[in-house]
């Protein structure tokens, strides 16, 4: 099943179901066409009982006359930048989880023979899109990019774009009520218009093939069924040949290719361009193979050691969401100071400019939905929204070959609905991209004495094993760090997904009391985990949690935490806890490991 075609069963079921909220998939790649940017600072009505009437600020309605009001207006209002988080721009906001509404007034200059859309990078999490009074459509799902076709709803000359936002936390929404982060709502990413040619490329999917170091294989789907040609120029490469569309308007892209391939140390991308007879779209590929052989995940040919780490998309000395170029240029940094070569984009699809920046810088990438524990896997309508937003990570995502695994979910205990749902869901992920692995974090093993056996049925559908797993923090070692038995049921390679402990950044004592939240106890932490970590045979990777101490309501230790996770490796001002320079270590031993096998 191809990506577009998991989203029209998608989009049955959840009509079926009742609910709205289907996007089209268009315009993927929105930085190879032309575009009208909205971002900036918008007029919002902040509507703390939801009693707002759509009807009325949809259409930004006026008092008729004398003896007519309204109780709402945009005009004199306050402002919100966006992209950004609503919580970190006015105090009161700070914890809000309700509606606010989102005013923006925009010209635009219609074409003739063009199609508009509008594109939204992310909005926290349920959205309504109105354009000049009518309802364009909705959206649920906090993390993904969207895009509705406008074309018929805008018009020449002042534009108004109204958006309902809204961050209530939901039991069966996902991720459910309750997750271990800060819940940021609002337009958190940005908003552009996009155009495209009357008979346009509306998607492709350009990458090497499953284990090849030379074979291109993908497709390039255009909007109509009219058969036509499909040019596709790579010019660092030599190549620009010439594709014939089939009666779906998808032309097959098959063919071999002498390409310098992209890896963490030469992080290669491509100029590629795509032409159809009306249309032309350029994008930055690069090209690797990555598969599972045996116990070894295999990229371009040579097995390769994970050196992971995760980060939220948040600034923590800013207490917001990270929104700029800037921000996740400050995450990888510090990522790459650390000596990795891989990131856990956690726990939900960061932001594009992320994912293309950690690609041209050259990580490796996890990214993932946001299923995190607690999930109604028993609600008939969680599958439908789960591979709705699988379908769309996916469709943004699927041409960056930094991206070599797609995450299903983290935490999630095993039973008869849980395991039949994300089964189905590695199904038609691995349908939709047959060149990517798939895995999913878990928490749920068999514990015997100094045992710890990897059995979650789970583990049949997947490529790569991940756990989370916090020795020495949540649960007491069973042995000494280098007795520790990991076996698993499985011939798959390993990651650990998650592992650590919290300490206060410059609190200093006892490396023995984790009540004390020292530097010293997470440092000894680290240091027993590795001595663990040099024990499991099939381990292929590690990610310690986290990157930096990051914002969580549910932590509520008066003195070490206030809204704080501290088991960051820095602190929430960015300096290193001394757990830093043991990870850091064990990364440029295995840097060198690596380095030497690639010689030999
Ligand atoms: C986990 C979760 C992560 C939490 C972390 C913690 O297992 O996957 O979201 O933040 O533990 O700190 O407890």
């Amino acid at each position: 099943m191809r990506v577009s075609e998991i989203k029209y069963y998608v989009f049955l079921m959840l009509v079926l179901s009742g609910i709205s909220g289907y996007a089209q998939n268009s315009n993927v790649n929105l930085t190879g066409r032309n575009v009208q940017n909205l971002d900036g600072k918008w007029n919002v009505i902040i509507d703390w009982y939801d009693s707002g009437s759509a009807t009325a600020i949809s259409a930004n309605k006026k008092p008729a006359g004398a003896t007519d009001f309204t109780e709402f207006s945009f005009d004199n209002s306050q402002t919100l930048n966006v992209p950004g988080d609503w919580n970190s721009q006015r105090a009161e906001l700070k914890y809000y989880e309700g509606t606010i509404w989102y005013k923006r007034d925009f010209n635009y200059t219609k074409k003739p023979g063009k199609h508009v859309f509008l594109s939204f990078g992310a909005v926290s999490y349920r959205s309504d899109i109105y354009l000049n009074g009518q309802k364009i459509g909705s959206h649920e799902g906090g993390f993904n990019s969207f895009n509705f076709e406008v074309t018929d709803q805008i018009k020449s000359g002042l534009n108004l774009l109204v958006v309902k936002a809204n961050n209530e936390r939901r039991a069966d929404a996902i991720p459910a009520r309750k997750f271990d982060w800060w819940n940021y709502g609002g337009i958190t990413r940005s908003v552009n218009i996009a155009e495209t040619p009357e008979d346009y490329i509306t998607d492709y999917f350009i990458q090497l093939q499953k284990g090849s170091p030379n074979q291109i294989q993908g497709w390039v789907q255009n909007s109509s069924r009219k058969p036509q040609h499909i040019k596709l120029a790579i010019p660092g490469a030599g190549i620009d040949k010439t594709f014939k569309t089939d009666t779906n308007g998808r032309a097959l892209i098959n063919l071999n290719a002498k390409l310098v391939l992209w890896s963490p140390a030469k992080p290669k991308l491509y100029k590629v361009k795509i032409s159809s007879s009306a249309d032309t779209v350029e994008d930055k590929i690069g090209f690797r193979s990555i598969e599972v052989k045996g116990r070894d995940i295999v990229l371009n040919g040579r097995p390769v050691f994970l050196r992971g780490i995760s980060f939220h998309e948040e600034v923590p000395q800013r207490q917001g969401r990270a929104s700029s170029e800037t921000d996740s240029r400050m995450l990888l940094t510090w990522a790459k100071e650390l000596g990795c070569n891989f990131i856990r984009l956690a726990h939900y699809p960061q932001s594009e400019q992320t994912v293309r920046l950690a690609e041209e810088m050259g990580f490796m990438m996890w990214e993932e939905i946001p299923v995190w524990q607690g999930i109604q896997f028993t609600n008939p309508e969680i599958l439908g929204k789960a591979n709705m937003m699988l379908g769309e990570m996916i469709d943004r995502d699927k041409n960056r070959c930094g991206i070599i695994i797609w995450s299903l979910s983290n935490e999630t205990a095993p039973s008869p609905a849980r395991n039949a749902t994300l089964k189905q869901m590695a199904a038609d992920a691995r349908k939709a991209d047959p060149s990517r692995l798939i895995s999913s974090a878990y928490d749920h093993f068999k514990n015997s004495r100094n045992e710890i056996v990897i059995d979650d049925p789970l583990s049949e559908s997947l490529d790569v094993l991940a756990v989370n797993k916090y020795m020495g923090w949540y649960q007491s070692w069973p042995a000494g760090p280098g007795n520790v038995i990991w076996k698993s049921n499985f011939n798959k390679p390993l990651i650990f997904s998650e592992f650590g402990s919290e300490a206060m950044y410059g609190n200093h004592g006892s490396k023995d009391t984790a009540s004390l939240w020292t530097e010293e106890h997470q440092e000894q932490l680290y240091k027993d985990n590795i001595e663990m970590f040099k024990k499991i045979p099939f381990l292929r990777g590690t990610c310690p949690w986290i990157l930096a101490d990051f914002r969580a309501p549910g932590r509520m230790h008066a003195q070490f935490q206030e809204g704080w996770n501290r088991k960051g490796l820095l602190s929430d001002k960015g300096f290193k806890k001394k757990a830093w320079y043991v990870m850091r270590r064990f990364y440029e031993q295995k840097q060198k490991q690596d380095l030497k096998a690639t010689q030999n």
